[in-house]
């Protein structure tokens, strides 16, 4: 999950929620408010989740219903115990006690103000923000309807100009209908931030990672400067490449048009691989075709991300997983397709929801999420408050540091890849598609909560809202939208994570430390050949060291766990750049004599 999850797993609201809002008698003792907030927790997080996970699951105004309660019940307890939790600060009591105080003033992307009426309010706002996503659709002119995946694979799929700006378009009419409600949910969320002790919710977003939030936003400024300018190259190159492909429709000196790109959201562009293969034909570099010619289905898929988790010496996943869990989109009914995993009953009935369809792209995504469901199962005995990872980045990025290690070699000897081509135009391949992949993402990691942020903090006025994204799209990504997008549009609302409200920067930060992870761990693993050709497959040594910097949850500042796997005490972008050495030489010499930049 981590998506409405994380909203709701993660908040103590919810992690610490109760059926009844704490009294607010100051003369208990810190540790004592800290325990009973455990104890009292439980009974209203099972509720609430399970509430969530039906309207997940089947999205229908009675599900709505049911939801939207839970959650009012859980930002009114949230509300008291954060009430309370202030009156601590400052006063005297043991390390592990301050550390639950400080997460639970920190703890929420949707925090409550003190005011049942607004409480009620905020919790349907949220609601429906995301039902109203997750049932999207799209009718052309012809009457054809389809889903957000059926747009998806339109747009990763066709190269015909026309067709994919109908399918652009059409998804971004889902959004405007809540658009006045996403400026409501900022207004009571400021409100509620203010309440926690913050200027705004950018302030308590930003207040996340054990750092002031002024520092945090200095610090992810300087994270981005350092792989700026390998995104600049893989960009310069796609634009040329695309130019090739569609003409003058893609200016050398200007943005790339964002429909062009193989994703929805511009945000990944491996789907363009064919058009970017550096050396057609030399390698076989996607597992798409293989899955489905040999019928795998949306079990032994996550049944083979399973087994990497325990090559790593990690525990089998408890039978309950494959029974609770949704990986199959239901034919008959609306859901929220975007995966996302949860944790019940304290790491006992870990579930993953998904619409997993055979393809390279969601056994991806399945790693992913299997990524949060070890993280659960490994601090499923710490006391709640200290459940989540060490800073949400790490959360994001246990399941992607695996797919790091997936290399042909892996894929062969589970008959994914026939056979593995060597050498220096193979790399390249390689390379390239992962980058398209991940370098690509990075600007757009970026972006989301710069614009949310500004948009929390008043600097993006609300009749601002689009041009405000389109202008952060073109500043970070170097896209364009590809006719006029108006004030009556909701771009930024096209995207789950801002209806669904889960903050972004995580993923930023996921994509630059999982190469920080993976380096360290192919090191504990004794691999000295290039990072890109290491895998920690079945390496008991670093599967060890990553599971003990899972088991400390958030327990201890971030820093303790970036050191317990890698050594360093901060976030460093120079591993991604060392892995990407041979392609960022590649990209220099393609893009010797064309101007860069938009
Ligand atoms: O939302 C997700 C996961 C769930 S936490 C599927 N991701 C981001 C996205 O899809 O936009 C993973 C990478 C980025
Ligand atoms: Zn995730």
């Amino acid at each position: 999950m981590k998506t409405k999850g994380l909203l709701l797993l993660t908040a103590v609201a919810m992690l610490l929620g109760c059926g009844q809002a704490p009294d607010q008698a100051p003369r208990e003792s810190a540790a004592d408010f800290v325990a009973r907030m455990e104890v009292e927790g439980r009974e209203l997080a099972r509720e609430a989740r399970a509430a969530y996970w039906v309207r997940n699951t089947y999205i229908t105004d009675d599900t709505a219903i049911l939801a939207a309660a839970a959650g009012e019940r859980g930002l009114a307890f949230e509300s008291a115990m954060v009430k309370q939790a202030k009156q601590y600060l400052g006063t005297e009591m043991d390390q592990q006690t301050a550390r639950g105080i400080e997460l639970m003033l920190r703890g929420s992307s949707a925090p409550a103000p003190d005011d049942p009426e607004l409480q009620a309010e905020l919790s349907a706002i949220l609601t429906n923000m995301e039902g109203q996503y997750g049932a999207g659709k799209y009718c052309n002119a012809e009457g054809v309807c389809r889903e957000l995946q059926e747009l998806e694979a339109v747009l990763a799929e066709s190269r015909d100009y026309d067709e994919l700006l109908d399918i652009w378009q059409g998804w971004r009419q889902v959004s405007p209908p809540y658009r006045a409600d996403y400026q409501r949910f900022v207004e009571i969320g400021n409100l509620g931030a203010q309440d926690f002790g913050y200027k705004n919710l950018a302030e308590l977003w930003q207040g996340g990672y054990d750092m002031d939030s002024n520092s945090f936003t200095i610090e992810s400024r300087r994270l981005w400067d350092e792989v700026k300018p390998l995104y600049d190259q893989l960009h310069c190159h796609v634009r040329a490449k695309l130019n090739e492909t569609y003409g003058a429709k893609v200016a050398l000196d200007a943005p790339i048009p964002a429909h062009l790109l193989g994703n929805m959201w511009s945000q990944t562009w491996d789907n363009i691989y064919g058009i970017m293969e550096p050396y057609p034909g030399v390698s076989q570099v996607d597992i798409t075709a293989a899955l489905q010619a040999r019928e795998w289905d949306e079990v032994k898929m996550a049944r083979t991300a399973e087994g990497f988790f325990t090559s790593l010496g990690m525990p089998p996943l408890p039978e309950s997983f494959y029974k609770n869990s949704m990986l199959k989109k239901p034919r008959d009914r609306n859901v929220v397709c975007h995966a996302s995993a949860w944790d019940f009953d304290d790491g006992n009935d870990p579930r993953v929801k998904q619409c997993v369809e055979i393809n390279s792209e969601q056994f991806g995504t399945l790693h992913h999420e299997l990524g949060h469901i070890y993280y659960y199962l490994l601090y499923k005995d710490l006391p709640s408050v200290f459940k989540g990872g060490a800073h949400d980045g790490f959360h994001e990025a246990i399941g992607d540091t695996i797919q790091l290690s997936m290399t042909p070699g892996y894929f062969q000897e589970k008959g994914l890849l026939g056979e593995v081509t060597q050498g220096y135009e193979a790399t390249i391949n390689k390379q390239m598609k992962l980058a398209l992949e991940k370098i690509a993402f990075l600007p757009f990691g970026k972006m989301i909560d710069e614009w949310r942020w500004k948009v929390f903090s008043g600097d993006i006025a609300p009749e601002d809202y689009n041009a405000g994204w389109w202008q952060l799209r073109e500043q970070y990504q170097g896209i364009a939208a590809p006719m006029v997008r108006g004030e009556e549009y909701f771009d930024a609302g096209a995207k789950y994570h801002v209806p669904g409200n889960t903050p972004y920067t995580r993923y930023f930060l996921s994509f630059i430390m999982q190469f920080q992870f993976h380096k360290a761990l192919c090191e504990a693993a004794g691999q000295d050949g290039p990072l890109h050709e290491c895998s920690i497959y079945n390496n008991k040594v670093a599967g060890k060291k990553l599971s003990n910097m899972m088991a400390m949850g958030q327990s201890k500042p971030w820093p303790d766990a970036m050191e317990a796997i890698t050594g360093q005490r901060s976030m460093d972008g120079s591993a991604i750049i060392d892995y990407f050495a041979p392609l960022n030489a590649w990209l220099k010499e393609q893009n010797q004599d064309r101007s860069c930049g938009w």
